[in-house]
């Protein structure tokens, strides 16, 4: 099996028939063997009944159905589970994403030898205020962040070799950033090409504004386990050590003034230093057992998550 294609989709039904021819031709034309794998999350309108009769029409169709609205990453992440092909693409339900694009994408991943090939809609078709503006923003935020030099996060067209889908966990809402997370996994042939996007024919868009927050939000947490996700006692430490030291410094100061210097003044409870000393103090032991929570959770998890062995690996 050359091409796995994901589609992960809600309530696309007047795209999905064209799509799917669509991506037939293309792969007829270019003698590739591919699966198509639909992945309907919940769709309240027709699209599972016309992905079954795609499906009995043409073999190379699967379907995967969840039971209720789940969200993209969980949609992705089972079509990743199911795929067989060397090359995963990933394409929106929609018709925004073009099927010529596949062969070329292909190849970049087969002959380059590239991890990743990420979509980068240049040219787009979408309001330049709700949409272009705050996706320049986002963008830009989401690179000084992740240090990965990519212009279009949210592209949902791109091309993965078998091994990284395979090794990244997608979750939540972290589809946006599954180049980051390859990265942070070790995959770091990755590159972007610049593809066509197209106004949206049918049906409506289904994320809002809220995405650019989420997705400034799943940023952060980005950010976070990848620098400290394995070792969370090294950044809740040292805050928490921080903050004992600026409290018992206090304290201390506070006790020896009233011991030795003025033992007849002000009650230790009617000066701010006190004040201080004691939310730093609480402040630092809530870090410490954040810290340790987390190394504890980090300990219930198997081994075989905590490192990706490169292909390069000698066995005999
Ligand atoms: N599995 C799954 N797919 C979704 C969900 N929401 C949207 N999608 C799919 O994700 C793709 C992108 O969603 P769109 O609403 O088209 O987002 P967009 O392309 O940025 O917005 P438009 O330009 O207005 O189309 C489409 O194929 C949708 O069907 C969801 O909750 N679950
Ligand atoms: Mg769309």
């Amino acid at each position: 099996m050359d091409i796995s294609v994901v589609i992960p989709l809600l309530d696309e039904q007047d795209s999905l028939v064209e799509l799917h021819d669509w991506i037939a031709q293309v792969m007829q034309s270019n003698q590739l063997n591919y699966e198509i794998i639909f992945i309907d999350d919940g769709s309240r309108d027709n699209s599972w009944s016309i992905i079954k009769k795609l499906s009995t029409k043409n073999p190379s169709v699967l379907g995967i159905r969840f039971a209720q609205n789940f969200g993209k990453s969980q949609a992705l992440h089972a079509g990743f589970e199911k795929a067989k092909g060397e090359v995963i693409i990933t394409m929106d339900g929609d018709l925004q994403d073009s099927p010529d694009e596949i062969p070329e994408l292909f190849q970049l991943i087969k002959k380059k030898k590239l991890d990743i090939v990420s979509g980068w809609k240049k040219k787009r078709y979408d309001a330049f205020i709700t949409k272009n503006l705050p996706s320049k923003l986002f963008n830009w935020a989401a690179r000084r962040i992740s240090g990965l030099k990519l212009h279009d996060f949210n592209c949902g067209l791109k091309a993965y070799k078998k091994e990284v889908i395979k090794n990244i966990e997608v979750y939540g809402e972290m589809h946006r950033y599954i180049p980051v997370l390859a990265v942070n996994s070790g995959f770091k042939n990755i590159t972007e090409k610049v593809v066509i996007h197209q106004a949206r024919k049918h049906g409506k868009t289904k994320f809002g504004m809220e995405r650019f927050i989420n997705g400034f939000l799943d940023l952060i947490t980005i950010w976070f386990t990848s620098r400290f996700g394995k070792r969370p006692m090294h950044f809740f430490g040292f805050l928490g050590v921080l903050m004992l030291i600026i409290g018992f410094t206090f304290a201390a100061y506070l006790g020896i003034d009233k011991l030795y210097f003025n033992p007849t003044g002000r009650l230790i409870s009617d000066r701010p230093e006190f004040f201080i000393a004691l939310t730093t103090m609480i402040i630092g032991t809530q870090f410490f057992v954040a810290g340790f929570l987390g190394e504890i959770i980090l300990q219930s998890r198997s081994n075989k998550e905590r490192y990706h062995i490169s292909e390069d690996t000698i066995t005999k």
